[in-house]
């Protein structure tokens, strides 16, 4: 069965062809401005154009808050979406294909899930990206809340102090360590400035550029910790650009041990690599409910 998978980010559009789990095919392109979702839903579609016979499914993995009526921004700043986007309607009216919707992070959550030991029953996936998400397995089920809200982990406010987020909260976890705002703290340090694919390979001998992702891998880390804390997790998966960049994994793991034991916890790097979430659009055609 071919099933078209397609990733919305703030930044990138990322769509698959994905046959038995497995993207055949892949191509990606900059997120086109959130207007109305028929034009939308055609603009991907076009980029598709030459799978679309072999089609039978789409599943879709999005930034931001879903629910029956569309997508809403939970951080406008990331990705501003004229609540409710009716994005899966409008797919399905062009393509009379059934559709599958959920938000980026809990897919590759679910995905990412089956990957792990039969043993492991509670787990969280993070993503570092654009924003920082996250999705939540609790007892081998993904939890997605009433409103479909939970797993939004990028939300924790963890310093009354800091940085004002695009959801209206101080010092969310997302203000302090996504890809966004590591770029603001790197912009802030140094003309002419840096990508963050820079940042990180000038971290390796500039201490100032090494201080600003130490800094998000220690807000990723107070996260974690407040994950076991809250849910006694068993594993979290790190994924995302930011968090799949060059040694930052290993940076949240040595802020972990740095903790009190019983907040420890395992993080690994995900499977589906850059393409959690891509892969869990696909894949959640395979969820219990
Ligand atoms: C934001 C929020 C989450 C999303 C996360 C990661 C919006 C538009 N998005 O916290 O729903 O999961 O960013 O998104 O409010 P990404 O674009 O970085 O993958
Ligand atoms: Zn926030």
């Amino acid at each position: 069965m071919s099933t078209l998978a397609i990733d919305i980010g703030g930044t990138k559009i990322a769509i698959g062809l994905v046959e038995n789990d497995v993207i055949v095919e892949r191509r990606q392109f900059p997120t086109p401005l959130v207007q109305q979702a028929d034009s939308f839903a055609q603009t991907i579609l076009d980029h598709a154009a030459d799978w679309l016979d072999a089609i039978k499914q789409i599943g879709v993995s999005t930034t931001g808050l879903v629910t029956e009526k569309g997508i809403s921004s939970i951080n406008p700043d990331t990705l501003a979406f004229p609540a409710p986007f009716p994005l899966a309607h409008a797919l399905n009216q062009l393509t009379h294909l059934p559709v599958a919707m959920l938000n980026d992070a809990q897919a590759a959550a679910w995905y990412e899930y089956t990957k792990l030991p039969k043993s492991v029953r509670n787990m969280a996936f993070i993503t570092v990206s654009t924003g920082v998400g996250g999705g939540i397995i609790i007892d081998g089920k993904l939890h997605s809340g009433i409103t479909g809200l939970a797993g939004h982990v990028g939300h924790f406010s963890i310093d009354p102090n800091g940085p004002l987020c695009g959801c209206g909260q101080i010092g969310c976890v997302e203000a302090i360590a996504s890809g966004t705002a590591i770029k603001r703290a790197s912009d802030q340090r140094f003309n002419p400035p840096l990508s963050n694919v820079e940042l990180f390979e000038h971290a390796k001998t500039n201490p100032d550029a090494e201080e600003i992702i130490h800094h998000s891998a220690k807000a990723i880390a107070t996260l974690c910790c407040n994950l076991k804390a809250t849910l006694d997790l068993d594993m979290v998966v790190l994924g995302g650009g930011v968090g799949l960049a060059d040694a930052y994994l290993q940076r949240v793991q040595q802020q972990i041990l740095e903790r009190p034991k019983a907040f420890q916890v395992a993080v690994v790097a995900a499977q589906g690599d850059y393409d959690a979430c891509l892969l869990g659009a696909a894949f959640q055609f395979n969820k219990e409910d």
